[in-house]
């Protein structure tokens, strides 16, 4: 077995057995969108499903499946750009031999967006070819995007329509309404709030879906979250995070708490006293990784 392949089965240890607290954010504005987006899934034509990139599979919703299952869909793996490049031609593969068309695109950087409208309307040439046939115009192309929070959707959107259309952030939950947006003259897509399931059994997912930013740091605790974190990126990205910390090869060897009251060190995340800043060094850790500033990784890994 390769060192790599041998870093990820340990890493891929690494949330099992911990004693997690059970990982549960299902707001009631969640609930509401649920049964909004049912309402208007009759309307549309096409759905794009995001998904992050680094979890593709931890980030999916099942919740979803009975409900998207007629419908034409595409997966959007978003932020492909903070992901494992191998890891990521891995799941193209994967996602490849699979009937569901998908793309791995990044919307911070405007990877493959322009091929996600003209997969639309390939998914539409049947139909349409069929309403000309009978002498109708086809309408104009309407989608609609759903996925977990704070995914990217709305700066996917705000991309294609190349204004600011739909309002965005860093944290889950900031769309809260569905919102109509023209993209040209005969595409409009709807964005919905960022959904999860009411119970979000696999405690390992729960994890990812946290360090990745769908659920809110508050649910989880920045202490296990940092804890986590910090254990993969001391098996996975080692070079960034020394790196990035300024730290050395033998502070490796640390357990991760103790890691990271070493980069709060470094980092000034002291109280007044002189104390080890405990929630501010957790924060300062969580801020960089979703930044990229601690290398590209990936959660999920394809079974090889
Ligand atoms: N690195 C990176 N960051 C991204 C990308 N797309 C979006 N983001 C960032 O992710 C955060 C969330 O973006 P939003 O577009 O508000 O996400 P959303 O899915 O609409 O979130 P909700 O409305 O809360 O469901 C923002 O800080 C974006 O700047 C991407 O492709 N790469
Ligand atoms: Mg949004």
């Amino acid at each position: 077995m390769s060192l790599k392949n041998k870093v990820i089965e340990d890493s891929e240890q690494l949330g099992k057995g911990w004693d997690t607290p059970d990982i549960n954010w299902y707001p009631g504005h969640m609930l509401k969108a649920k049964k909004e987006l049912a309402k208007q899934l009759k309307r549309v034509d096409v759905v794009l499903e995001m998904r992050d990139a680094r979890i593709p599979v931890s980030s999916a919703n099942h919740d979803f499946e009975k409900l998207l299952q007629q419908k034409k869909r595409i997966l959007l793996f978003n932020k492909t750009n903070l992901a494992d490049e191998d890891t990521t031609r891995k799941w193209k593969a994967y996602f490849k031999k699979m009937d569901t068309p998908s793309l791995f695109v990044d919307a911070l950087n405007k990877q493959n967006l322009q091929e996600i409208l003209p997969l639309s309307r390939k998914l539409m040439r049947e139909k349409w070819s069929n309403f000309r046939k009978r002498g109708i115009r086809p309408p104009s192309l309407k989608l609609l995007i759903t996925g977990i929070p704070n995914v990217g959707k709305s700066s996917l959107i705000n991309r294609l329509s190349r204004r600011k259309a739909t309002e965005i952030g860093p944290t889950p939950g900031v769309t809260k309404h569905q919102n109509w947006i023209k993209l040209g003259k005969d595409v409009e897509l709807l964005d919905t709030p960022g959904i999860l399931w009411p119970k979000i059994e696999n405690r390992e997912a729960g994890l990812r879906l946290a360090i990745t930013g769908a659920i809110k740091d508050s649910i989880v605790g920045t202490s296990l979250l940092s804890d986590y974190l910090l254990g993969i990126l001391m098996l996975q990205s080692q070079e960034q995070l020394l790196k990035h910390y300024h730290l050395t090869e033998e502070n490796l060897e640390l357990l991760p708490a103790d890691l990271l009251e070493k980069i709060a060190e470094k980092r000034g995340c002291l109280k007044s006293g002189g104390a080890i800043d405990h929630p501010r060094a957790e924060s300062l850790v969580l801020r960089d990784f979703r930044a990229g500033k601690l290398g590209r990784l990936s959660f999920d890994l394809p079974e090889t």
